[in-house]
């Protein structure tokens, strides 16, 4: 169980302690950690569920059923990412890959602001909102388009001109199964983070469990108690922003 009162200082120098002779750390991210940036995250107070039911969208049915509603949404998204940077929690992760080999990341975000923070071999769970496919699968290999705005929503797949879909993973849809191979790889950890996640979408929130029981120590970085924090063996609460930010002053 976590030591809930420990004062986040005290848990601070001790994580960082612990973090200075660890060889391997991997560091599981989700939409909190890109709140600071302007990301809007799913299931908080500024929740994207609570204004598009995101849940009703992101899904293959969904998509069958009106792919002009589901892309008005993406196109909303990605005009608001577009204008998004990456903040420290972002950039001190980037550092941390670079700095040591084994030090990784495992994202759900579909944002791409670890990648343009510099993050090293970045494992993307959910895949990118700038990258689309084809929605009936003619062969077109899938393409990235970064313009804020789409000149046509739905916009249309350039090999067969039929309907083109994001390249994210919907509920419902298999992850790609590399993804899910180099994410459990890298739970063969000393210590494992979650940061930023409401750790509720699988399979991306069972690697805790998974690096848990390959005896790595687990941290939760999060403003609020999630389904992982009774699972932890040590909680951070706070902006992860900033709790990662005083984290790498004491490495
Ligand atoms: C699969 C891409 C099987 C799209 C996303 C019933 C029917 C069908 C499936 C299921 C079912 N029951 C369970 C499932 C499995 C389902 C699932 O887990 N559902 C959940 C909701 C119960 N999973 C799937 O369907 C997965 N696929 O299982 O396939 C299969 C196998 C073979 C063949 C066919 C199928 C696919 C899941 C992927 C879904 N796609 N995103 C898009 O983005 O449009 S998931 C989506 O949720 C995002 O990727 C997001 O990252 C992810 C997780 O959410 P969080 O990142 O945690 O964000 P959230 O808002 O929830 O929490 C934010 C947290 O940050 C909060 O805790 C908050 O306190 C904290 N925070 C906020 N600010 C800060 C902060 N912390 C620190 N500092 C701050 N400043
Ligand atoms: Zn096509």
């Amino acid at each position: 169980m976590p030591d809930q009162h420990q004062p986040d200082e005290r848990a601070l120098s001790a994580l960082a302690a612990r973090l200075r002779t660890a060889r391997a750390v991997t560091v599981l991210t989700g939409a909190g950690v890109s709140a600071a940036s302007g990301v809007p995250t799913f299931r908080g107070a500024d929740g994207l569920w609570r204004n598009f039911s995101a849940s009703d969208l992101a899904t293959p049915e969904a998509f069958e059923r009106d792919p002009h509603l589901v892309w008005e949404w993406y196109a909303w998204r990605r005009a608001l990412m577009a204008a998004c940077q990456p903040n420290a929690a972002h950039q001190v992760l980037a550092s941390w890959t670079q700095r040591h080999e084994r030090w990784r990341v495992i994202t759900q975000n579909v944002d791409d602001l670890h990648l343009r923070a510099g993050t090293r071999d970045l494992v993307r769970l959910h895949g990118s909102i700038w990258k689309l496919r084809c929605w009936r699968d003619c062969g077109c290999a899938p393409w990235r388009d970064e313009r804020a705005s789409l000149p046509e929503v739905p916009p249309r797949c350039p090999q067969c001109g039929g309907l083109a879909r994001p390249g994210v993973v919907w509920f419902g849809e298999a992850l790609d199964p590399d993804d899910v191979a180099a994410a459990h790889r890298l739970t063969d950890c000393d210590v494992f983070v979650m940061a930023g996640t409401s750790a509720v979408v699988y399979p991306a929130a069972g690697f805790l469990h998974q690096a848990h029981s390959r005896g790595a120590f687990t941290v939760e970085m999060n403003v609020e108690a999630t389904d992982a924090t009774r699972v932890v063996d040590m909680a951070i609460h706070g902006p992860v922003e900033q709790t990662l930010a005083e984290l790498d002053t004491r490495l």
